[in-house]
């Protein structure tokens, strides 16, 4: 196992252990209000988070690590059995898997044979126990001044009534429910409402367009759609009903029937009158749901019973249903956000990540409140309608963690050091990082101006498909460095593999592949098993690839850099480059696509597409335009191209292929370094984008 080597090597630990022998009274004297930040922090100035850590240094990180590597299912039984409801308690057999596609089907098992529901854990068992008045929702409206909250009490209520009235239109457990809104606190309502009752919900995040909707609720075969009529997000307002409207359509045209669509009024940014609904089909939830009764029997799922399916976009093909089970994402979720958190019961924590999205499943739904969390619930943008949106809300609630986007930090960053300034922020404890990987001179300032040098940074390296974070450093249990996501989570084992699958030791870079199962991998992909299997198991067998690439240093800590397939990562979004090149393909003019990511400054990865149009079509700026806008409408507008390269040819192989590498090159300006171009049937291909790339505006 690759961490106790790291504790041996590691310097810091070292020098650290020389500094306390020397002066060992004097030790909180030495304890400065460092905030240089060289290439690594000293864990040990950060006192108060310190305090309330759950691990205080890499020697009891340590300990347990190993456990959970080489005893998982005695490890995480423990933490199912102490920190959750059980109504079938997890016997002691309960974990099995196989990630080796040599050896048959792979599939994993854990906590098998316990039955308990997540919703209960986030919810009635807090009630049970005396908290039902500790504040569990904190909403922030778009508009400062727009605000509101919700106990723990009043959000069971809510979660029982919406749960009754799924069960009145015939929901059942295993059945799927499409939820389609925007950051209110219904939101996360609906998903516990579902969770409550055994029923699938597949969030659809509210930026997508209809097209996308429609497919997502085909391919769950949801019967019931859950919306909101309008939002605002900064200045603009967005008709969700109307996208929700078409997505139905769609899918109608196609011969799937949506049966019962919920629209949550939203009246602060359109009212009931203004909304169109379709009789029979559609009903305001502020019309029905306060009728329905505010208890609603629990279904005790099997552990391994279906939670969710969320969508994410690969290398290939359409987005594929993530699918996760109950007892694993539920132990998992809770443990990581209370480890990587420092999370103490009580604590006011704030996650801007939307629901949509994978971190608002595990970090915002159920990850907190299975913590006992009082958390904020944002609808609007930071940095609207000031950059100073966040640090207002940070001293509004006097929240302790902080969970975001090096995007949002970077854009923050530009808005200037005056704006976090005004704002005191000293209730912070903790500053997260997820969705991409984080430069080093934003975590520098994130760290230095808004964390004023007293909090760490944990840089949380996840995916959809792991469900909870797999690489981050804990909270002052060892010294962070700029740029590193460090060290694996309990129950994590990283595998670095080359191309020829060697499993590579020590320090080295290669693909990054996890080693083992733990409780919240992804099962399948809903209604592909073989795509699970070729996609995640295939590359590297016996090892679950994740599609990214990685870096191990001297002191064993891991950097991530980035994709080595097809997916490209803008402003924390992934975005599949097939799904692209199919929209822009999609338009009447376009002969052919191919989209590559390049380096962004605020978004991490932009998109540049070259577009090769039919013979005889014009090349101008309102075909442009309409292309960029059919990508727009089958995925929406976060997926739009920042750049469009007109591209009379592509580089190809003489087999055909696409040399994504070569167009990587141009689109960064690096053409000094195309590499090997011998290979490409017409050489030319590449002088003439060069040309065209000087002509663009
Ligand atoms: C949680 C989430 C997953 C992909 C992942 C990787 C990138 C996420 C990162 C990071 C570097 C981090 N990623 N966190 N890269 N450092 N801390 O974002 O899930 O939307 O599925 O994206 O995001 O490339 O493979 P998801």
């Amino acid at each position: 196992v690759q961490g106790r080597r790291h504790a041996a090597a590691n310097p810091l630990r070292a020098q650290r252990v020389a500094r306390r022998a020397a002066a060992p009274a004097s030790r909180t004297a030495t304890v400065t209000k460092a905030v240089k930040v060289a290439d690594h922090t000293d864990a040990r100035q950060y006192i108060d988070t310190r305090h309330h850590a759950h691990i205080h240094n890499h020697r009891e990180y340590e300990e347990m690590y190993q456990r959970s590597i080489e005893d998982p299912d005695g490890f995480w039984r423990e933490i199912a059995m102490k920190e959750f409801h059980w109504e079938t308690p997890v016997p002691e057999k309960h974990h099995n898997y196989n990630f080796d596609v040599r050896k048959g089907p792979i599939f994993t098992e854990w906590f098998k044979g316990g039955k308990t529901n997540i919703a209960y854990n986030c919810l009635d068992r807090h009630v049970k126990d005396g908290y039902g008045d500790q504040d569990c929702f904190l909403f922030e409206g778009n508009d400062v001044g727009r605000d509101g909250r919700m106990t723990y009490a009043e959000v069971l209520k809510e979660v029982c009534r919406v749960a009754n009235w799924l069960r009145s239109v015939g929901v059942k457990k295993g059945d799927s429910v499409a939820i389609y809104m925007p950051m209110v606190c219904e939101l996360p309502i609906a998903m516990l409402a579902c969770a409550r009752i055994g029923a699938v919900h597949s969030v659809v995040f509210g930026g997508f367009s209809s097209d996308a909707l429609a497919s997502r609720i085909e391919d769950c075969k949801a019967r019931v759609v859950i919306t909101c009529n309008a939002v605002k997000r900064g200045t603009k307002a967005i008709d969700l009903k109307k996208i929700a409207d078409a997505g139905c359509n769609i899918a109608k045209d196609q011969g799937f029937n949506v049966e019962h669509v919920l629209v949550y009024a939203n009246d602060d940014a359109q009212s009931k009158a203004d909304t169109k609904m379709t009789a029979g089909r559609d009903l305001f939830w502020q019309d029905v749901i306060p009728q329905q009764k505010d208890e609603a029997e629990v279904e005790w799922m099997d552990s391994e019973d279906t939670l969710f399916y969320l969508y994410t976009s690969g290398s290939t093909g359409k987005p594929k249903g993530v699918l996760h089970t109950t007892g694993g994402f539920m132990v998992y979720s809770a443990t990581t956000f209370k480890y990587v958190f420092a999370f103490q019961p009580g604590d006011v924590y704030w996650c801007t990540a939307d629901c949509g999205w994978i971190t608002g499943h595990s970090y915002l739904t159920y990850g907190p409140l299975l913590n006992r969390a009082t958390q904020v619930v944002f609808e609007g943008v930071p940095t609207y309608p000031n950059p100073d949106r966040c640090w207002e809300v940070i001293d509004k609630y006097q929240v302790k963690q902080f969970y975001t986007a090096p995007t949002a930090i970077r854009s923050l960053m530009r808005s200037g050091d005056d704006w976090v300034k005004k704002h005191s922020r000293t209730s912070l404890r903790v500053l997260g990082s997820v969705g991409e990987p984080i430069n080093p001179e934003a975590w520098k300032w994130y760290h230095e101006v808004v964390g004023d040098g007293r909090c760490p940074i944990v840089d949380t390296w996840w995916q959809t498909e792991t469900a909870g974070h797999m690489i981050t450093p804990l909270p002052a249990a060892w010294p962070e460095k700029p740029g590193s996501a460090s060290l694996p989570f309990f129950g994590v084992k990283p595998v670095l593999v080359d191309d020829k699958n060697n499993v590579l030791e020590g320090e080295a870079e290669g693909m990054l592949c996890i080693g083992q199962s733990w409780p919240s991998n992804i099962r399948t992909v809903y209604g592909d098993h073989e795509r699970y299997e070729t996609t995640y198991f295939a590359p590297f067998p016996g090892y679950y690839f994740s599609g990214d690439g990685a870096r191990r240093d001297k002191d064993g800590y891991y950097w991530i850099t980035g994709r080595v397939d097809d997916v490209i990562n803008v402003s924390g979004h992934r975005i599949g480059t097939a799904e692209v090149e199919s929209a822009l393909v999609a338009h009447p003019q376009c002969a052919e696509a191919a989209v590559v990511g390049y380096e962004h400054p605020v978004k991490g990865q932009g998109i540049w597409a070259y577009v090769t149009l039919l013979e005889g079509v014009e090349y101008d700026d309102k075909l442009k335009k309409e292309l960029v806008m059919s990508v727009r409408e089958q995925i929406g507008a976060f997926a739009a191209p920042d750049v469009i390269h007109w591209a009379p040819g592509l580089p190809k192989t003489r087999s055909g292929k696409i040399m994504r590498r070569v167009l990587r090159k141009i689109a960064s300006f690096e053409e000094d370094q195309l590499g090997d171009t011998s290979t490409l049937a017409d050489p030319g291909v590449v002088q003439t984008l060069l040309e065209m790339r000087g002509n663009m505006d």
